[in-house]
């Protein structure tokens, strides 16, 4: 079965707002903001829903989708499509929600050890504003086990 989630990162170079997951899926590690769609919701809507809901940030302008990734564990059928954003410009101020800790990084210090196995691989193209495509497969323990990532103009 395949779910669809977003994935919004802030980006408002040098730096980038990730939050610390402080519960549940993915817990202790730095990412975007983001989650699965509510029955009948679309997905950019979703994302800005996440983000409001995770940060309290009303996002300005465009999301703009910067990749499409598949992922998979070894052994299970199950697929998670996240849908990767980039946002720029915002309005209010990031706050602390029962599910995320916000705080912003200089892209230099991106904490890369304390996040998923697979951003190393496909946050250099985002930072650089290239649009992707990408598939990877965990371990149980989520390491990267295999992966396919390219470049690409062409995003649904
Ligand atoms: O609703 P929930 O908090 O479970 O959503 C999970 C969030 O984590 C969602 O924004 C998508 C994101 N996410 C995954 N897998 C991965 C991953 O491997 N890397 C990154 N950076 N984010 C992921 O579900």
């Amino acid at each position: 079965m395949k779910k669809i989630l977003t994935l919004t990162l802030i980006h408002q170079p040098p730096r980038i707002l990730l939050g610390m997951k402080k519960r549940g899926f993915g817990a202790g590690r730095w990412n975007g903001f983001g989650g699965k769609l509510n029955p009948g919701e679309d997905i950019v809507a979703a994302a800005k829903r996440e983000i409001k809901e995770e940060v309290g940030l009303e996002i300005l302008g465009d999301l703009k989708k910067a990749g499409i990734i598949d992922f998979s564990w070894a052994g299970k059928p199950d697929v998670l499509q996240v849908h990767v954003f980039r946002a720029e410009k915002f309005s209010g101020e990031p706050v602390e929600s029962e599910e995320m800790k916000p705080q912003w990084f200089n892209v230099d210090r991106i904490p890369f050890d304390k996040m998923w196995s697979d951003d190393i691989h496909w946050l250099p193209l985002f930072l650089a504003g290239k649009t992707f495509r990408g598939r990877f497969v965990f371990d149980e323990s989520d390491n990267t086990l295999e992966h396919a990532l390219k470049e690409t103009d062409l995003l649904e």
